[in-house]
């Protein structure tokens, strides 16, 4: 909180607050605000301190202050900007951490009383990673799909990644006949689709990976394999994930070029469908776009914007990802191909997507953000880039208007964020 040009005041009279501080109650109430009582008092010097500074508060804020309990950081006079009436004008901030639902209440409360309050916190920042090996506590699982309450949809429990930690190995697993035989479904039907459905960049990292990375119908490429070749051409590297994540932890992962991948495959009953994302998903649908430079750095970038994003926020990014990274198209050559994860692994949407049949919308993040999507039906709304340079362009744009009181900048070279905060 700034609260401008308060008068200034001796701070011997400070000290003296810890004696009288509970005399600082104001004597007659309001009584439109009794409903603030708290059921104990707690008192602390910190507010208290800051009526004396701030003569003009009224009692009620300090009240506030205290009954929210409110921990002060950080408090700081300074020679005001624009004096106004006396030279003694002082600029006075306080640090201060409320609880986000109480934000408003303090600000409403504090703008009776001060003559400019300006907040440059309105959320209390999430934690988020800040070295690669912080992401070794972003692996939350959600469990959006309960295979007990959906018959229709069994899933393969036969490998269920445990808890991988950076620089462990990436486990190699050795999968049985039938999950073979399931790849070998999906791998036949999707490649056939392939050059005429997916975009270039897509096409040419399939060939590579056909070439070195084991991409064939009767073999189920091991990430380790994948892994080490997204590193060498756009510095991605997988790492084992047990399932779907949340989106916070997983966009995160994002902003270290680190794509958190799942391992098992999907039910054999099921080849051409899966309620969550499996290694067919992964290998066939992301693995191949990752490769690609634009694409990579589109992905980074929607990483990046969801450090230390609010709720509200990630919700938006995680609705971008959505249309874009699963379920982008793009033009090219003066036709429509597909560059999404979720169309290049699923055959019947990946022709729906290309069909006459939906609607299409040019990719703009602002509108693309907000749009509903569906996750148990093909998409009624797609949304087409210009190109990746363009997509990637515009993402930078939306992402450089989220609030955030601090900006970041991604360091390559020790895989770190350095946080530079913006008061
Ligand atoms: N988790 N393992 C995994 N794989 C994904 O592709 C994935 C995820 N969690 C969220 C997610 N994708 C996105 O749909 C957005 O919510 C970010
Ligand atoms: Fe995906």
């Amino acid at each position: 909180l700034t609260l401008c040009n308060v008068r200034k005041i001796e701070l011997s009279k400070a000290v003296r607050v810890f004696e009288v501080q509970t005399s600082l109650f104001p004597s007659s109430t309001d009584p439109s605000l009794l409903y603030l009582l708290p059921p104990s008092f707690r008192l602390c010097i910190s507010p208290s301190l800051i009526l004396l500074l701030f003569p003009k508060l009224h009692h009620m804020n300090i009240w506030l202050l205290q009954m929210l309990e409110i921990q002060i950081h950080h408090f700081e006079t300074r020679q005001a900007k624009k004096p106004k009436n006396s030279a003694d004008d002082l600029d006075i901030f306080v640090e201060c951490e409320v609880h986000s639902a109480d934000v408003s209440v303090l600000i409403t409360s504090l703008k009776r009383a001060a003559e400019d309050v300006k907040t440059s916190r309105e959320y209390k920042v999430p934690w988020f990673p800040r070295k690669i090996e912080d992401l070794d506590k972003c692996h939350h699982v959600i469990t959006k799909y309960d295979p007990s309450l959906d018959h229709g949809h069994p899933v393969n429990t036969c490998i269920i990644s445990s808890l991988h930690y950076r620089g462990d190995p990436l486990p190699h697993i050795e999968y049985t006949a039938q999950e073979t035989a399931t790849w070998r479904e999906v791998y036949r039907k999707l490649s056939s689709l392939y050059p005429t459905h997916a975009c270039m960049q897509y096409l040419d990292a399939f060939q590579q990976l056909e070439k070195y990375c084991g991409y064939q119908e009767d073999n189920i490429p091991q990430l380790q394999d994948v892994s080490r070749f997204l590193k060498e051409r756009t510095g991605f590297q997988l790492r084992p994930a047990a399932g779907l994540l949340s989106a916070r932890d997983f966009l995160a992962s994002l902003a270290f070029r680190v794509f958190q991948s799942t391992q098992y495959i999907r039910h054999f009953s099921s080849p051409m469908h899966s309620p969550e994302p499996d290694c067919c998903h992964e290998l066939l649908g992301h693995v191949p776009m990752l490769a690609d430079k634009e694409f990579a750095q589109f992905s980074q970038d929607i990483g990046l914007a969801s450090l230390g994003s609010s709720e509200a926020e990630i919700e938006k990014l995680a609705t971008l990802y959505w249309f874009t990274v699963e379920f982008g198209l793009c033009k090219q050559n003066g036709s429509i191909k597909a560059y999404g994860a979720g169309l290049l692994s699923s055959y019947g949407e990946l022709m729906y997507a290309l069909s006459n049949k939906p609607e299409y919308k040019p990719f703009d993040p602002e509108v693309t953000a907000v749009h509903p999507y569906q996750d148990q039906a093909f998409q009624p709304v797609y949304f087409i880039a210009e190109n990746l340079e363009d997509a990637k362009a515009r993402l930078q744009n939306y992402a450089m208007k989220i609030k955030k009181p601090f900006s970041l900048h991604y360091d390559p070279f020790t895989s770190s964020i350095e946080v530079m905060n913006t008061p």
